[in-house]
């Protein structure tokens, strides 16, 4: 608001000025008609600025004012004054540091989607930060919509920190700072789509379900980057996988995390599994190295896994090769998104996994000791 009514001030302190000289050089009169011309000139830039989002004061609002001035008597250099002012650029960003608690990577997937279309909703120019345990932009690149913003582009701009991870979504609307740092896990990308389906570029249009909407958004805007897809590439994915997300929590290898599932139910999910497609190759990703060992043992050659380190790459953050831990995250989510039967766990990791997989996936879910059919929406 005071912003826009410094630019009135100013755009009428340029023209007013402007005419000044001109009526001054010209005919050195100061009659009524002039002052008449001047505020015919401040109305029409007034409604040029309440109606454009960047505005030009064109020749023609100068021109047509000058029409009813006497006639220069000197020569004449001041035809017209272009005067072009853009309003600021405003940002949203996704922050996700290592100052505080984010969460893993399906909070972050869910995050970024709520905060994207935030920043649709609210005319804001979207970017992502994420920089723990290190740089996203190692694993993925931005596909249809650039979200890396130059750093000089944000410095020195009034800004503010948002965190709200755990508290769900948050009304920016009546927020004027420039640029917004958010912290959020917040669901409801879905809903707000919803909401501005008017204002969504064509390669996000056309999502329904709560599952396309999803998939729509992210793929929007990651592409694995040349490093993952080289990393995948030397897995060399089969064509037709019986996959299962194990997450366990709690555990020698990943002490501060509450307890999931339970190690002596998996031998039950393995059963399951096996008795799919016996032309299937399995594949198991998991947050336990002992499960990773069962599933070797049990499966042997129709097995496979990532190979790599495990680690949450949150509650973990700070060990060594927490880095390799996220690629290997990222790899085994990757994995699960590709396969033709899945059957995921009570977590958000694979819950985003199934949700960027093919409509006519086999999907079920694994928890205490059953393993049901599970839906998407
Ligand atoms: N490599 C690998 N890491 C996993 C696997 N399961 C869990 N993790 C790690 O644990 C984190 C779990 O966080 P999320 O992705 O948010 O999933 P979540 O199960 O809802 O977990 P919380 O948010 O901690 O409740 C992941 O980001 C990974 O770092 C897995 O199968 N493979
Ligand atoms: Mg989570």
């Amino acid at each position: 608001m005071n912003l826009t009514v410094n630019l009135y001030y100013f755009v009428d302190v340029v023209i007013v000025t402007c005419l000044i000289i001109k009526t001054w050089s010209n005919t050195k009169s100061n009659n009524k008609s002039d002052i008449k011309t001047l505020s015919n000139v401040k109305s029409n830039v007034k409604t040029n600025v309440k109606n454009k989002s960047f505005f030009e004061l064109k020749t023609k609002d100068i021109t047509a004012a000058s029409k009813k001035q006497p006639k220069p008597s000197v020569n004449n250099t001041t035809q017209s004054v272009v005067v072009k002012i853009t309003k600021p650029t405003k940002y949203l960003i996704y922050l996700c540091d290592s100052k505080r608690y984010c969460g893993g990577f399906g909070d972050r997937q869910r995050g970024i989607a709520y905060a994207f279309m935030a920043a649709i909703q609210l005319d804001r120019k979207f970017g992502i930060v994420m920089s723990t345990p290190c740089d996203v932009r190692q694993f993925f690149i931005p596909n249809k919509y650039n979200w890396i913003i130059p750093e000089s582009d944000l410095i020195g701009k009034p800004q503010k920190l948002i965190n709200s991870v755990g508290l769900g979504g948050m009304n920016l609307s009546n927020d004027t700072t420039e640029v917004i740092y958010l912290r959020t896990n917040a669901p409801g990308n879905d809903y707000i789509y919803r909401r501005i389906r008017h204002k969504l570029p064509p390669y996000l249009k056309g999502g329904t379900t709560r599952k396309q909407i999803f998939k729509l958004i992210w793929e929007s805007l990651m592409k694995p980057s040349r490093h993952v897809i080289n990393h995948l590439k030397t897995l060399a994915l089969p064509e037709n996988m019986t996959c299962a997300h194990v997450r366990i929590g709690k555990s020698k290898n990943l002490p501060n995390d509450p307890a999931r599932n339970k190690l002596t139910s998996v031998p039950k999910l393995w059963d399951f599994m096996e008795k799919f497609n016996k032309a299937n190759t399995l594949f198991v990703a998991t947050d336990n190295i002992e499960v990773r060992d069962s599933a070797r043992r049990r499966f042997t050659k129709r097995y496979f896994d990532s190979e790599g380190k495990i680690l949450h790459i949150d509650r973990q953050k700070g060990l060594d090769a927490d880095c390799l831990g996220f690629e290997t995250s990222i790899i085994d989510q990757i994995i699960l998104s590709k396969c033709s039967v899945l059957i995921i766990s009570r977590s958000s990791f694979s819950f985003r996994a199934a949700m960027l997989g093919k409509k006519s996936k086999d999907l079920y879910s694994f928890h205490g000791t059953s393993i049901k059919p599970f839906k998407l929406t």
